[in-house]
């Protein structure tokens, strides 16, 4: 029989989740190309999956290639990824995070990935703010704690928060912040700012 201190162990076993670490889903939500599976890919500790499909001469209308010419495929479902906020501490929250498309056409996708959820990350590009524009409402309309996540492209214009903010009719009480979705520690440091939002939002007292 497992002893209560061998279950307080770091985990050894690649994948072992602790007993004792709060599970968090959370979303990665975004218009086309803004870099929800570059996200995904970068902090998930296993491989992450992905269920990209080949950009069909159909969608070219919808997914815009303007800024993202070498992309080829879109994700029709989801991305997933997992990733533990401190692996020698058996008590940190764990995160599984689904990235899943912006696009409205993909309503029944989003409602399924975001059931249960505790929050979500919606990245913005700020050279086409306007693609994030219906995972905004999608989000919003969901009713979960979220934190708008500007994913640093290079060329991007500089543009101040406040203009930001009053272009996406932002409530004073969801951050903004910036982050860059290949670097790893950025990702990781952008969904820590979430974790923390949705804890101030449903802190636990508060959920007894
Ligand atoms: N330079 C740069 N390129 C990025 C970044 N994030 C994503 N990309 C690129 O932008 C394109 C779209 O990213 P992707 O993750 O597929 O977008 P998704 O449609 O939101 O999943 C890909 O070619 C990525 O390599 C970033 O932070 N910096
Ligand atoms: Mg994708």
């Amino acid at each position: 029989m497992a002893s209560a201190t061998s279950r307080t162990q770091p985990p050894s076993v690649p994948g072992y989740v602790p007993e004792e670490a709060p599970l968090v889903k959370i979303v990665v939500a975004g218009g086309f190309g803004v870099g929800k599976t570059t996200m995904v890919a970068s902090v998930s500790e296993m491989r992450s999956l992905h269920t990209e499909q080949p950009l069909t001469a159909v969608s070219a209308s919808v997914d815009l290639l303007d800024y993202t010419p070498e992309k080829t495929t879109t994700t029709v479902a989801t991305d997933f990824g997992r990733l533990t906020l401190d692996p020698h501490d058996p008590t940190a929250p764990v995160l599984y995070l689904f990235g899943t498309p912006g696009q409205e056409r993909f309503q029944s996708v989003w409602d399924d990935v975001a059931y249960g959820a505790h929050g979500a990350l919606l990245l913005l590009d700020l050279r086409r703010p306007a693609a994030s524009f219906e995972a905004m409402d999608l989000v919003e309309r969901s009713g979960l704690p979220y934190v708008v996540a500007v994913n640093e492209f290079p060329g991007a214009p500089y543009i101040e928060d406040s203009a930001v903010r009053a272009r996406l009719d932002l409530s004073g009480e969801t951050p903004l912040i910036h982050f860059n979705a290949r670097d790893r520690n950025s990702s990781i440091d952008a969904l820590i700012q979430l974790v923390e939002h949705v804890m101030t939002t449903y802190p636990r007292d508060a959920a007894r």
